[in-house]
């Protein structure tokens, strides 16, 4: 058997084509069904249903062989036990610093003023800070970062932006890209070697669609 983490939403939709190159028709769709192991086409592959930032978890330990995640998830992982061989192109965005239209980053930057960071993504915020030479105190959030700057929390944000819609209705400006973020095949080591004959071929498949 063969088992497929995924998140819902857009890693699961935009997964879909990929499963298909690869001769892989979900059973069920996890939005309607509240089925967490979904069937396939395929009597020996499954798909579990985790949250995004279980993906890699799930890979790392083997209770999935396979899963698809950000970059920006993975980056939080630190990657531990998975082999990533490859860059799906899919769930696109990128990961920036945003703070109040307004506010003076550069200044602030400039001035040496330590900034007050609000993020999710505490690792990748740290590093980002870190190599700029920026002092920062970082607060740990789950969710709607957008909020931070506004309430005075924080004086700037680290979050992912796609369209930047979100952003501008909340009166937020990107001031800074961190990183380009796409979602990303990972694959247990371990179950690499052990079910190579069955991994490689999806593998290779995934990689024909992703190109
Ligand atoms: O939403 P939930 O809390 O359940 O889980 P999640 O946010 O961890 O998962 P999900 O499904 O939202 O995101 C899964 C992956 O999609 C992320 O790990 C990213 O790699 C990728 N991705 C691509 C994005 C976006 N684009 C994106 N726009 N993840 C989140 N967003 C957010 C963004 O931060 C903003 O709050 O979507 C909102 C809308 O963005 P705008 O800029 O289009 O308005
Ligand atoms: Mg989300």
């Amino acid at each position: 058997m063969i088992t497929i983490a995924l998140s819902k939403g857009r890693i699961f939709d935009e997964t879909l084509p990929l499963l298909r190159a690869a001769g892989i028709t979900v059973g069920e769709d996890p939005e309607t069904s509240r089925k967490l192991i979904l069937g396939t086409s395929r009597p020996d592959v499954r798909v579990i249903i985790v949250r995004a930032t279980d993906v890699p978890t799930y890979v790392q330990y083997g209770a999935a062989d396979l899963g698809v995640t950000g970059k920006d998830v993975l980056d939080e992982h630190g990657g531990n036990g998975l082999y990533q061989p490859l860059d799906l192109g899919i769930a696109r965005c990128r990961m920036m610093v945003a703070a109040r239209e307004g506010f003076d980053y550069r200044g602030a930057v400039r001035k040496g003023a330590r900034l007050r960071v609000a993020t999710k993504y505490v690792q990748t915020a740290r590093e980002h800070f870190a190599a700029k030479g920026v002092h920062v105190d970082i607060i740990k959030l789950y969710g709607s970062m957008e909020l931070a700057p506004l309430t005075g929390l924080a004086d700037a944000i680290v979050d992912l932006v796609g369209t930047g819609n979100t952003l501008r209705a909340n009166h937020l400006v990107a001031v800074e890209e961190i990183t380009r973020v796409s979602a990303r095949l990972v694959i247990n080591q371990a179950a690499l070697k052990l079910k190579r004959r069955s991994i490689q071929p999806l593998l290779d498949a995934f990689t024909r669609a992703a190109a």
